[in-house]
């Protein structure tokens, strides 16, 4: 090994080429509950970073109401959320509820540690997107740029 070679792996693929150039495009990341699992989050900031958005990292143990109002401060185009904890259902709801009683219509996704039914469930509830672990980085920019151009649920 000479002294130049990479120690570490890196976490995720670069992207060299933007997929598209998103301009001004804001993505508010944020966990909620007790759910201390933060490293895919990061890592999803920093392939969205790599696509070309602005990415909002709320940090961990956020409740519905202070995602909503950053959401709303910050003028979000989307909100992703992460959940590795199982209390996507429970947090997802509370989410939308509050997103609705604040007239805020903004595409929500999420990903994490989610069973295949739940993610089916969660998009009947109005989750624009739920993508699970082994996704390639380019995989979450494109689905990403994909439910921005839809809009929200
Ligand atoms: C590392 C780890 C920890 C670390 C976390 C360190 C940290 N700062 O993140 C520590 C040791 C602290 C920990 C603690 C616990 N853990 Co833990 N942990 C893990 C482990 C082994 C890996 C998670 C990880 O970092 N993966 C690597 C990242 C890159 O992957 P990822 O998070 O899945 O993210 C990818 C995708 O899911 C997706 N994604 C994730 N989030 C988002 C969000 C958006 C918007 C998008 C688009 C995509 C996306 O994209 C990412 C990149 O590909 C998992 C097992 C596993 N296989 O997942 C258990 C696991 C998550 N832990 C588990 C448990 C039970 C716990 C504890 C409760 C254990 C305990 N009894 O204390 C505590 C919880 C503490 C808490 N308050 O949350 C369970 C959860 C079970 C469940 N959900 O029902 C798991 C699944 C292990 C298991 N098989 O039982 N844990």
């Amino acid at each position: 090994m000479t002294i130049h070679e990479p120690i570490h792996e890196p976490i995720h693929e670069p992207i060299h080429e933007p997929i598209h150039r998103p301009l001004h495009r804001r993505i508010l990341l944020a966990k909620m509950g007790l759910d201390c699992h933060d490293t895919g989050i990061v890592t999803v900031a920093s392939v969205l970073r790599d696509a070309g958005y602005e990415v909002v990292y709320l940090g961990l143990h956020n409740f519905a109401d202070r995602v909503v109002k950053t959401a709303i401060e910050e003028d979000a185009d989307a909100i992703g959320i992460s959940f590795l904890s199982g209390q996507h259902m429970t947090q997802m709801r509370r989410l939308i509820e509050q997103m609705q009683s604040e007239g805020l219509r903004i595409p929500v996704f999420c990903g994490g540690v989610i069973p295949d039914d739940d993610a089916e469930a969660l998009k009947a509830m109005g989750v624009a997107d739920v993508m699970l672990p082994g996704l390639l980085s380019s995989d979450v920019a494109a689905r990403v740029e994909g439910l921005l151009a839809r809009g929200a649920a």
